[in-house]
């Protein structure tokens, strides 16, 4: 399904569980978990059939993928994900979210349909809201759940008692873009014709006064113009007859309404290049990996009875992230080392692999991690590559003793036998035993010419010789006393054999 990160058909991203809490679905989460590219999100949020599924599907440039409702019952549950490479953008991916609608009789969970349109607006770079027909005071009554953000997500983690935090929502939500499904009026003000930017923001004026009437007609215009700076309007006219569009999906580009296939391509291109990459609190941008844990951060606020917060999520997101990329870069520190490393070696040689794996492994750090300001994860994977790279030495160490001794054993086995067979213990012995050991050194030496650990194995055995060698230096002194004593006997008898001869 997912290659790269990309998919052939989006997937449940997230849904309620048993219990009937929201969860991310763990395939979605792995699909994320696997795309280490910035990220374009779109969401599309609005009543239920209203055709936010296909639209979402022509913006993914396929005729099929998000299931259609072509019946009472909405297709989509919770909120459905497709990653697909970003037309426009290269190195980045597009990723879709379809919501399930809004205001389902069927469901009647008002709080559930408040938090997929919150996690919508936390999760993505621009949030498309699609209705049917005009933008009237109903139609705007129906988006009550932009008035109702500020009580369900923070953007700071602590606020004052009487900070209002909505001034800070502008700065952190994504672009607004209504989508106008079926749209039969004329765009025009009195004789002229306006554009659909002008019809939305028309429609977004507020009433001067203070009844609570007016209060009620501007609290969600002055939501929708507090919040979201970029706004934009499309409207669409009907996109074929109403039998043909039951089956939406079969129908080719020539069978639409040139009209609204215009306008869905306007609003594709709109998307591709307006809309910005994923971006959070503070400003960094996010990958897809980083999507799916900064999802998991929110709905686990949710799960537990918070209210999600922008400056507590990117605390979050930024340790598992950072535990994340120390955790990858050792890795492939570790797997550098153990694909270029052959033990024995030159130190010198290992150094500069470790020099050269370090500092891929520095880089995938970088690229993982996420605002580790005070470079603590770093320090942390620094501290955790020097041990590997001791723990490798003393490997390095071990095995060119073992090398070594291997060696040692196999050249000085002919010193050994003549110290087993007594050949040393005659006179002269003592030099024969010397010249025997420097030649057999010269021969082990060369033979271990490049290992590090030659010199040292050698002393160490040339220090275990050295009793035997002053053993052998006595006997060869003692055997050259007695025969000298022998030879000084023999001459004394002579010389006293011949003074008795004559
Ligand atoms: N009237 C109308 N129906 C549409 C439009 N686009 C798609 N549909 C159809 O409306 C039904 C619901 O579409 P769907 O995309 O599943 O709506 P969703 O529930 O909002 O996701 C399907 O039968 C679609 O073929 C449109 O622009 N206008
Ligand atoms: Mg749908």
């Amino acid at each position: 399904m997912a290659c790269g990160g990309f998919m052939s058909a989006p997937v449940c991203f997230i849904e309620n569980d048993e219990k009937g809490q929201l969860c991310v679905r763990k395939e979605a989460k792995d699909i994320l978990d696997g795309l280490n590219e910035p990220v374009v999100v779109v969401s599309v949020v609005g009543l239920y059939r209203t055709g936010k599924s296909y639209l979402m599907n022509r913006l993914a440039g396929q005729q099929s993928g998000f299931a259609l409702g072509s019946t009472i019952e909405s297709k989509t549950k919770g909120i459905w994900m497709w990653c697909v490479p970003h037309p426009n953008k290269e190195g980045h991916t597009l990723v879709l979210l379809d919501t399930e609608g809004l205001g389902d009789v069927e469901k009647g969970d008002e709080k559930h349909d408040t938090w997929i349109f919150c996690l919508a607006v936390l999760l993505s770079s621009s949030l498309v809201y699609n209705s049917l027909g005009v933008i009237d005071n109903t139609a705007l009554e129906k988006l009550h759940y932009v008035t109702e953000l500020t009580e369900n997500i923070r953007v700071k983690a602590e606020v004052g008692q009487h900070e209002d935090e909505s001034a800070d929502f502008i700065r952190v939500f994504p672009s607004f873009v209504w989508a106008v499904r079926d749209f039969t009026l004329q765009l025009k003000k009195g004789d002229k014709p306006i554009t659909s930017d002008d019809y939305l923001e028309g429609a977004l004026e507020l009433k001067q006064g203070s009844s609570p009437q007016t209060v009620q007609y501007n609290l969600p215009r002055s939501c929708l113009r507090n919040f979201f700076a970029v706004r934009k309007c499309f409207v669409f006219p009907r996109p074929a007859s109403m039998e043909s569009m039951w089956i939406m999906e079969e129908l080719t580009e020539k069978e639409l309404e040139s009209k609204f296939l215009e306008q869905a391509n306007t609003f594709c291109h709109y998307i591709y290049n307006n809309s910005k990459t994923k971006t959070v609190s503070g400003g960094r941008t996010i990958t897809g990996t980083a999507l799916g844990n900064l999802a998991e951060v929110y709905v686990e606020a949710i799960r537990s009875g918070n209210v999600p917060c922008l400056e507590n999520a990117v605390v979050s997101l930024a340790k598992i992230q950072n535990v994340r990329a120390v955790e990858e870069a050792l890795q492939l520190y570790v797997t550098e080392l153990f694909n270029l490393v052959q033990l024995p070696m030159n130190p010198e040689e290992l150094s500069k692999i470790h020099t050269v794996a370090e500092k891929k492994a520095v880089e995938v750090f970088i690229s993982v991690s996420f605002n580790d300001n005070d470079q603590i994860y770093q320090k942390e994977l620094m501290g955790k590559i020097y041990d590997e790279y001791q723990q490798m030495c003393q490997q390095n160490y071990d095995a060119s003793r073992m090398q070594c001794e291997e060696v040692l054993h196999d050249v000085f086995d002919t010193l050994e036998k003549g110290i087993s067979d007594r050949s040393y213990l005659k006179p002269g012995g003592s030099q024969k035993y010397i010249d025997m050991l420097r030649q057999l050194s010269e021969e082990y030496r060369a033979r271990t010419d490049s290992q590090i650990m030659s010199e040292a194995v050698l002393s160490k055995f040339l220090k275990t010789k050295e009793d035997i060698g002053n053993m052998i230096l006595q006997a060869d002194q003692s055997l050259n006393a007695a025969e000298q004593e022998k030879e000084g006997t023999i001459q004394i008898s002579c010389t006293l054999l011949y003074h008795s001869i004559n």
